[in-house]
């Protein structure tokens, strides 16, 4: 299996030669692989291009591209692409080229990779983790890290905004890179390819990584740029989130009126409170005075109708979500399977808001009122939830 390290450059004559010399002898760490590094550089003028190139003519391993534009999202872009196209590579690795980041690492990612995960982080933010920064570039990366983690709601990932990483080819051809702004001018690229490879549903581990500030060249970070790009993109994720809450709320409500339509014509002829039919719809079921009852429930007129537009609204809700709110999202096995589970949880509702009322009528004393709101919210968040984790789940 063949690891290309992709190293994205610009003008970093001082360090290039010195990572390369550190990356190759990682090779005798890692049996079975075929060790390759790839130097992706923005047209340097500063000599960077030629030490690479003097290199790659003895070492047959080693490989410098000119992606001829500026940009750390285009260096590491085109380099991985280049290294799947041309050099043939399983496995892509990124790194800094200014001895920031520890080879060393590379032996401790490929491990995660063979065991089956699709994409190892670099994290300073976890248990044995470093990060040699000054203070405001160590603020940067842990309000970054908050942010993102409160606007993508990505909990369990610690780190957002270094490039050390190691993934799989496969996965780097399910990203959808119209959706990432890796053309920027700021790292962008570092959040917003973790984030489309979360969407892409790559199996994520994080390891700790030690990471020294540059002793040698320039730094061609933008921090303010680049913490304004964070904000930016995590709206993005909100707003695309909230988008499919929206369409929830939306095919909810509507369903509420086909549920409150359906009830009013078959079991009065009425729509609310107007009259458009002569008799209801189920005239021939008698209502509550002449109908039968067993055990403890009285099957009448209501009953029936009642039961016949709850699940006319769920069949309403199933089509338009199914079509439309999470058309987006994962549509794995059968539509009947969907339907049944969805059923199954529509009735989670009126569950929960039957625990509300009795909770806030009972035990806090308070209006029933005010127990069913609070139920009809919770109750909807719990379904919202429900359909995301158990239906339609998340890897569009
Ligand atoms: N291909 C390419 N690589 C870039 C570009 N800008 C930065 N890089 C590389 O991206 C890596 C990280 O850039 P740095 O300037 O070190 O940014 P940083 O690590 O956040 O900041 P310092 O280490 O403090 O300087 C280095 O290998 C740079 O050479 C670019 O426009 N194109
Ligand atoms: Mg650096």
């Amino acid at each position: 299996m063949r690891l290309v390290v992709n190293i994205p450059t610009y003008n970093e004559r001082e360090n290039i030669e010195e990572v390369i010399k550190k990356i190759l002898p990682q090779s005798k760490l890692l049996p079975n692989i075929d060790l390759h590094v790839l130097v992706s550089d923005s047209h340097s003028l500063d000599g960077t291009a030629e030490i690479v190139k003097k290199i790659s003519q003895f070492n047959p391993k080693v490989h410098y591209l000119d992606v001829k534009q500026r940009g750390l999202g285009i260096g590491i872009v085109k380099g991985h692409r280049f290294a799947i196209d041309r050099l043939k590579a399983d496995i892509l690795a990124q790194m800094d080229g200014d001895l920031s980041h520890d080879s060393s690492t590379l032996p401790v990612m490929l491990d995660f990779i063979k065991k089956g995960f699709d994409l190892v982080n670099g994290s300073r933010l976890i248990k044995g983790g470093n990060n040699y920064l000054g203070w405001h570039r160590r603020i940067f990366t842990r309000g970054s890290a908050y942010y993102c983690k409160l606007s993508w709601g990505t909990f369990d990932l610690t780190e957002y905004t270094n490039s050390y990483r190691m993934f799989t080819k496969q996965l780097f051809d399910k990203i959808d890179f119209t959706k990432i702004p890796w053309r920027a001018k700021t790292y962008i690229i570092q959040p917003s390819f973790l984030y489309a490879a979360i969407k892409a549903g790559a199996k994520i581990k994080e390891v700790p990584i030690t990471f020294k500030d540059r002793k040698k060249g320039y730094s061609k970070a933008k921090i303010i740029a680049y913490t304004i790009d964070v904000i930016k993109f995590g709206i993005r994720v909100r707003l695309e989130k909230s988008k499919t809450l929206i369409k929830f709320l939306s095919v909810g409500t509507l369903s509420y009126f086909i549920n409150a339509i359906t009830l009013g014509i078959l079991n009065r002829g009425e729509i609310y409170n107007l009259i458009v039919l002569s008799k209801p719809l189920l005239s021939m079921i008698p209502s509550f005075e002449n109908a039968e009852t067993f055990w403890f429930m009285t099957i009448d007129r209501l009953f029936v109708s009642s039961i016949i537009s709850i699940e006319f609204a769920i069949i309403f809700n199933f089509i338009f979500h199914e079509n439309w709110t999470f058309k987006y999202r994962s549509h794995d096995g059968s539509v009947l399977l969907r339907f049944l589970k969805f059923n199954f949880s529509s009735f989670g509702s009126p569950a929960v808001q039957l625990a509300s009322i009795m909770i806030f009528a009972r035990a806090l004393h308070l209006h029933e009122q005010i127990g069913l709101a609070v139920g009809v919210i919770i109750g909807l968040f719990i379904n919202y939830f429900v359909n995301m984790v158990w239906i339609w789940k998340d890897n569009d």
